[in-house]
């Protein structure tokens, strides 16, 4: 009975994906891979059946494991019956998704299966993982008909030890992506954006040595400008006791470690020849990491982000964040955008609008996005997509969000860039609610202390007798550092004339932004500022959102929501919208609105105030 216990757990080990979970690799462009991006068969497999069988039950438990997909069997006679054949269908480009790429699959959600051959020239002592930089929304990998893992999450990265499942010589991978909305998902059913499906970042293969360097972080300590603070943790099979130095040529900086008995180090030191990066002077230095088998390059920025009172202090400084709300989404191309090219269309307008600050919502951005922040000098905020509402009692709802969370927090650690961490959008004020969220902004501080936990939250109105106030007194706040809201005075209700007297109210005595505020409108609809979305209205609304902002000192900075158009299924009006958000300074063709230059002119003196 005990023997057959054990090879049930070996046998569903190995057959449902509970591959050993490694920790996410580190700069993966740094380490030696190759690159499975560009043309991926796929079966669009709107019934699951290369998954199911016709009880419903999955292929890979039942009595012919190779019936399914991801098998990728070919006929090796003709009498063989066979039902699918990747070779025989269509591709897709890698990393993308799939609704821009084939007109058919525009508004489709559900399984799509996409394969890919490779070569690899197997080293018996090197180890091999494949990495994704996201899949939207359920991955199952496989390799050579193996499973190899499960993801969960649409923008987040991940990667698979895929070392035992791998020939020298050709190999094939398989991937099943469903990207049905749930209840129980990380976002819900119910967003305000397109829900892009595929394998939209990057995917590699990487070679690495018996014992590498999985993970390291490397930034000041809180609240110091001249101690940094080093982590790093290696992986396989002898990891204690073993040689990693950090070096920066360009200051002379040499460090030695030893790693303890857990593969890692933890430690501090002193370094006074450091030139702070922000956003004016976006210093990076080249940076090593060196183990006795490795040599990983990066790029850091070094500088610290803290609080005071209700100031935001950047290299111990007061500033005022001035930002714009993004999307990951390239208009021009109606698609979710990926590379670095997009990256550059996206953060160039937002350094055109004399920003030094964007916010990345809803979700993670790909990283291109945030080392061109490093490089370019934008100061960011990341994001979980806990959105609207969640399915706030489910555990593994929770288990899943701290899991997003901790992913976006690995990724990035090492990016000066990034200075807050939001826990969601809009969320409801409930106890269940409160719950769930205060365990997220705990987990920030645990995983990173450096940077600050904040999250768009909701205005209330404060009561009939005091119209046009609303008051920030949302519990979360306790547990962040920056308070953030989002509000929509003069677009959702009241009337544009109302805005720059409006009063906003706030409990604690915390630095505060104002995460959103916006109108639609549709570029090139001229009309007198009262009609709605006609340039000039959006205009107006800039304009005396702009005014209400600074009749409160407390506010410390704004992300206007947004800088281009985006697709959204909720936006149904025919003449104005057409499956598009027009709340963009940016029109869906890339021409900018009256807003923008609003926008831009309010940021031109606030950068010399
Ligand atoms: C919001 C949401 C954002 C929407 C926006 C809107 O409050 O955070 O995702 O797109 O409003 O346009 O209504």
């Amino acid at each position: 009975m005990k023997q057959f216990f054990l090879i049930f757990i070996v046998l569903s080990c190995t057959l449902f994906g509970y591959a050993q979970k490694t920790n996410l690799i580190q700069n993966i462009a740094a380490r030696n891979t190759i690159s499975l991006n560009g043309s991926w068969s796929y079966i669009v497999d709107v019934y699951e059946t290369g998954y199911y069988n016709f009880r419903g039950i999955p292929i890979e438990q039942s009595m012919y494991p190779d019936a399914g997909f991801m098998s990728n069997i070919k006929q090796t006679h003709k009498s063989e019956r066979l039902e699918y054949e990747f070779s025989k269908y269509q591709t897709l480009n890698v990393p993308g998704d799939w609704n821009s790429q084939v007109s058919e699959l525009k508004f489709y959600e559900g399984t799509v299966w996409y394969q890919k051959d490779f070569n690899i020239k197997k080293i018996a002592s090197k180890k091999y993982f494949i990495y994704f930089g996201a899949v939207n929304y359920d991955a199952k990998v496989y390799i050579n008909g193996k499973s190899v893992g499960t993801h969960i999450g649409g923008f987040t990265a991940f990667n698979f030890d895929i070392t035992k499942y791998i020939n020298d010589g050709g190999n094939f991978v398989v991937v099943k992506v469903d990207n049905v909305r749930k209840k129980e998902a990380i976002p819900t059913t119910r967003t305000d954006w397109w829900n892009y499906g595929g394998i939209t970042r990057d995917v590699f293969i990487a070679e690495l040595d018996e014992t590498f360097i999985v993970d390291y972080k490397l930034q000041l300590l809180k609240g110091s400008k001249n101690t940094l603070s080093f982590y790093a943790k290696l992986a396989g099979e002898n990891q204690s006791n073993k040689t990693v130095k950090v070096i920066i040529p360009e200051i002379g900086l040499k460090k030695s470690f030893l790693t303890n008995s857990q593969g890692e180090i933890n430690s501090e030191f002193i370094e006074s020849n450091l030139q702070l990066w922000n956003p004016e002077n976006p210093k990076l230095y080249s940076v090593h990491i060196i183990s006795e088998e490795e040599n990983i390059k990066d790029k850091i920025g070094f500088r610290t982000i803290e609080t005071k009172g209700t100031d935001i202090l950047l290299n111990g400084k007061p500033i005022f964040l001035r930002g714009i709300s993004i999307h990951k989404e390239n208009p021009l191309r109606e698609a979710r955008a990926t590379g670095q090219a997009d990256a550059r269309i996206l953060l160039g307008w937002a350094k055109d609008l004399n920003c030094n600050y964007v916010r990345l919502a809803h979700y993670p951005h790909n990283e291109h996005m945030l080392k061109l922040a490093d490089e370019i000098g934008l100061l960011v905020w990341s994001e979980i997509p806990v959105y609207w509402s969640i399915d706030w009692e489910n555990k593994k709802t929770k288990e899943n969000a701290h899991q997003q969370l901790s992913e976006m927090i690995s990724r990035d650690k090492n990016r000066a860039s990034t200075i807050i961490w939001s826990i969601g959008n809009e969320t409801p004020v409930t106890l269940k609610r409160l719950a769930f969220m205060s365990d997220l902004a705990k987990k920030v501080k645990i995983l990173d202390n450096t940077r600050l936990v904040s999250a768009a939250l909701e205005l209330h109105q404060v009561g009939k007798s005091t119209p046009n106030t609303s008051i920030l007194e949302d519990p979360l706040s306790d547990y962040l550092d920056i308070m953030s809201f989002n509000e929509y005075i003069g677009w959702y209700g009241h009337k544009l004339d109302e805005i720059a007297t409006y009063t906003l109210k706030f409990k604690q005595q915390k630095p505060v932004l104002v995460s959103e505020f916006g109108a639609g409108a549709l570029y090139g609809f001229h009309a007198d500022k009262e009609t709605r979305w006609s340039e000039e209205y959006q205009a107006e609304l800039y304009k005396q959102q702009l005014k209400m902002i600074d009749n409160h000192p407390q506010i410390k900075g704004t992300t206007p929501w947004i800088l281009v158009d985006f697709k959204s299924p909720n936006r149904l009006h025919p003449t104005y919208q057409n499956s598009w958000n027009r709340k963009g300074l940016i029109s869906n063709n890339g021409q900018k609105k009256q807003a923008f230059e609003v926008l831009k002119k309010y940021y031109a003196k606030k950068r010399i105030e």
